[in-house]
């Protein structure tokens, strides 16, 4: 993991000027089991890595009913916290409903974990300690795609940036990009939910276009929207100076993986940037038996973003 070199351009038979824009790091897993969709996040000095349990995936879909947490100390030795949430703690749905890629938020105290939830709605659950135990915070969904004016197809792929002046943001969606404001308890929306727009998207043979799991960091007061762009799909960034957008294309984060989805989520820690992703390396892995890996991110002074070569 602590091995990262620059690739020279010669090695990859690239032209000078891409030579910064390459990096090729090690990827360590997370865990030994099947986990998915990584929402890590440091709480107190530690991370907590937030995930969809494709250990217990039918291995035809991803039909799992309930969430994994993995922490760490120092982004070397993991800990498996075990199964610490399931849909069942949402009585509005069925308890068969399928558990997808969740996120996490701590604000005054409090951690409230965003819960998407058969595809359709996405519930909330606080809890005073990160690693639960968890009470839906509502009572109702938070998302309802049966109720809500504007949540696209699929309102699923939560995301959620506090910015520095504390307004709360929700991102979410398949195919089209969604965003909307929380209001300071974190777990009623604040306003409409809007369509987030890229500008300069690629078209033609290396078309590029949104597909899901949208991630929101700020890196030196800019906005980075990372996401995937389908099925399979590569990790690419856009940036604005708006959390709500428009955000410009800037380019791949990761390429094409062998499998049918990815999943990405960045974070500081120690001083250093990282990139959480799954692949399916581990024995017995396919699209519904994923695995958690993580590697360091370079973000340049001016913007720009390595690109990984796991
Ligand atoms: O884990 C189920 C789904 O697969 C997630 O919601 C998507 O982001 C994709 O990774």
């Amino acid at each position: 993991m602590k091995t990262q070199y620059k690739v020279l351009a010669a090695v990859l038979g690239l032209g000078a000027s891409l030579v910064a824009s390459y990096a090729v790091a090690a990827s360590p897993l997370v865990s030994d089991r099947f986990n998915a969709d990584p929402s890590p996040h440091v709480f107190d000095g530690q991370v907590y890595l937030y995930a969809t349990n494709d250990q217990d995936n039918s291995g035809k879909y991803w039909d799992s009913t309930d969430w994994r947490l993995i922490s760490s100390s120092d982004l070397e030795h993991w800990r498996d916290e075990g199964s610490f949430l399931s849909v069942s703690v949402f009585k509005w749905a069925s308890t068969t409903a399928k558990a997808w890629a969740p996120d996490v938020s701590e604000r005054n105290g409090s951690y409230y974990f965003y819960a998407p939830i058969g595809g359709d709605r996405i519930g909330v659950a606080v809890s005073k300690s990160p690693k639960g135990p968890f009470t839906d915070a509502r009572g109702t969904p938070l998302i309802d795609k049966a109720r809500d004016v504007n949540v696209g197809d699929e309102p699923i792929d939560p995301a959620v940036l506090i910015d520095d002046d504390g307004q709360a943001y929700l991102m979410f969606g398949t195919r089209v990009p969604k965003i909307v404001k929380l209001k300071p308890n974190m777990i009623e929306m604040d306003g409409p939910i809007q369509d987030v727009k890229i500008n300069g998207l690629p078209e033609g043979e290396k078309k590029v276009g949104y597909g899901e799991a949208p991630y929101l960091n700020k890196f030196g007061g800019l906005y980075y929207f990372t996401f995937s762009t389908g099925w399979p799909g590569q990790i690419v960034y856009a940036t604005s100076k708006s959390p709500t957008g428009p955000y410009d294309y800037r380019g791949v984060v990761l390429d094409y993986l062998k499998i049918s989805t990815n999943h990405q989520a960045i974070i500081d820690f120690h001083g250093k940037t990282w990139l959480f992703y799954h692949d399916k390396r581990l024995p017995g892995g396919g699209d519904y038996k994923r695995s958690i890996t993580y590697t360091p991110l370079t973000i340049r002074s001016d913007g720009t973003i390595d690109q990984v070569v796991p």
